[in-house]
This record gives C-alpha cells, sequence and structure tokens, in this order.
C-alpha cells in the first residue's frame, strides 16, 4: 500500500474535533483508483474473485435499478484489490489517530457507484446503527474514485453536528428518499440549530474521514460523469459485541459473526488494521 498524507497534525485534530471531519489527499494513487474502477465493474456484476460474497449486495448489473446509486458492502471478502486497499494499516493508523483509540478494526466497506441521472443517499448518522457493539463509535474514511462535485452528488457533511444530541435517531431512508437532507434539517429545528452543509469535492483518489456521529448523505448526481467511493468504516480495535443491541441497526446482518459463548468480535470478519503495540490480525 502506498504511502499517503495522513491527518495527523494537531490543527487537523483541532478541526476534526470542532467540525466532525477532515479532508485528506492522495489517499490512494492513481494507478489505484483505475484498477478499483475495473473491481467495481466485476463486483457489480457479480464476479466475486474469492469466490465468497460481499455481506451486503444492494445492486447488481442484471437487475438493479438504473435510477438507484449501486452498493455493497464487505467487498473486501469477495475482491483482494479491494481488500489491500480498505485494510490499510496506514489509513488503521489515521483512523485511530484521529478517534483516539489504541487501534481500528474494519466493521464494513462500502462501494458506491452513482452514475449520471442516479438519486440521492438519505442524511443519516452512522454511529445510529450501531447498537449491536460496543464503545458504539465508528470512524469513516472515505475515498473518491472519480473528481467529485456538488453538482454529482458527491458527500456532503452537516458542520460541527456531530456535537449535536446524540442517540437513536429515528430511521432514515438511505437509497434515493425524495428529499435527502429532511432528516438532518428536522434534527437541527428540534434542536433550534441552523444546519451548515460542506460538500467533499475531492480529486480522485482523495477524500475525507468523518466522525460516526456527523450527519451525512449525497444529493443525485446531476452531472454526465460517474460518481464513485471506496469507504471504509471502523471500530475501536478493543470493540466487543453488545448483544443487547442485536436487533437494532444493522445488527441482524453484523451479528450473525458473535460466537456462542463470548462477546469477542472474530478478527477474521472484523480484522485489527492497526494497534498502538504494533498488532495487525494476521493473514490479511
Ligand atoms: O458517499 C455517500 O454518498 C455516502 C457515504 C456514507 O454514507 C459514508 O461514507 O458513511
Amino acid at each position: 500500500m502506498e504511502r499517503f498524507e495522513p491527518p495527523d497534525t494537531t490543527s487537523q485534530r483541532q478541526a476534526f474535533e470542532r467540525d466532525g471531519f477532515v479532508l485528506a489527499h492522495a489517499l490512494i494513487t492513481p494507478d489505484r483508483v483505475g484498477s478499483l474502477h475495473d473491481r467495481f465493474e466485476r463486483l457489480f456484476r457479480g464476479e466475486f474473485e474469492t469466490g465468497v460474497s460481499p455481506d451486503e449486495v444492494n445492486w447488481q448489473e442484471v437487475d438493479g435499478d438504473p435510477t438507484l446509486t449501486r452498493q455493497i458492502c464487505n467487498g473486501w471478502k469477495a475482491d483482494r484489490l479491494v481488500a489491500e486497499t480498505v485494510l490499510s494499516a496506514d489509513l488503521g493508523r489515521s483512523i485511530a489517530e484521529l478517534a483516539g483509540w489504541p487501534g481500528a478494526r474494519i466493521i464494513q466497506d462500502n462501494l458506491l457507484w452513482k452514475p449520471p441521472g442516479a438519486r440521492s443517499l438519505g442524511f443519516h448518522r452512522d454511529n445510529a446503527y450501531l447498537a449491536w457493539y460496543t464503545p458504539r463509535q465508528m470512524l469513516t474514511c472515505w475515498i473518491a474514485l472519480d473528481d467529485t462535485t456538488a453538482e454529482g452528488g458527491t458527500v456532503e457533511f452537516t458542520v460541527g453536528s456531530h456535537r449535536w444530541r446524540t442517540g437513536n435517531d429515528p430511521s432514515t431512508h438511505f437509497h434515493a428518499p425524495d428529499d435527502h437532507r429532511a432528516p438532518v434539517v428536522s434534527a437541527a429545528t428540534a434542536a433550534g440549530l441552523e444546519p451548515r452543509f460542506h460538500h467533499v469535492e475531492a480529486s480522485a483518489g482523495g477524500g475525507s474521514f468523518h466522525h460516526g456521529w456527523l450527519w451525512h448523505g449525497s444529493g443525485p448526481n446531476r452531472s454526465d460523469r460517474h460518481r464513485r467511493a471506496l469507504v471504509l468504516h471502523c471500530a475501536s480495535s478493543e470493540a466487543r459485541f453488545d448483544r443487547s443491541g442485536f436487533g437494532q441497526g444493522n445488527g441482524s446482518i453484523y451479528a450473525r459473526y458473535a460466537r456462542l459463548t463470548d462477546d469477542v468480535m472474530d478478527e477474521n470478519h472484523f480484522p485489527i488494521l492497526w494497534r498502538t503495540d504494533g498488532y495487525r490480525t494476521p493473514g490479511i
């Protein structure tokens, strides 16, 4: 994995604490961006290099609605280049350091492909879906695989909203809601706040890191260019299952990896990318 500029300066950490996100340049090289485009083609055609299916396949070429944003979660289990990218020790280290964790483990990757004309993704907060593990925290690295613009439906962050009241937000409509910002506008109104939005306009290979309680989503692609992103969602390396939350959020999908006799998160499914003591899950 090539080196990138990690967001490790004091001013970037302060910006992350204040705004709930930081922007990043050159997370991956242009060569890798091109190769990942090929892998996206294959995965959305149902070609799984390892012979293992991703955990969630929400769009396939054969029958997918062309107006929806295409989505696959945990493509790393199906494709070795996606795995090499999202299981990077450098990305894991940046995430752990921004979050103040002793290490980072992957919970989920997310392959998103919004072709010209495709509809929005509703605003949501990642942590709201995560009552099934503890500590209930996520920090995400979002990697643009195309040059992104507001018109092209890039991801939008609500500045500072990770500091708003937290809890089980009412479930939001993720795929193609009529008004993608409606949930955050109503949360802001309830709190007497005025939401301020930032569009991540990145060059392919760049992107951002965002906090698990930050409200975010994205509008329709009104441009004539594809908008693809590879997303890495991590938790603390110390995270354990919380059985009281198994029926909530996306627990019904991911709690299937819980063991019968303890709450340990199996590293075969949630590998540790980087830890302060130098540990990294063997075999990844
Ligand atoms: O790329 C998008 O539009 C949304 C991405 C997202 O929800 C995330 O990175 O957590």
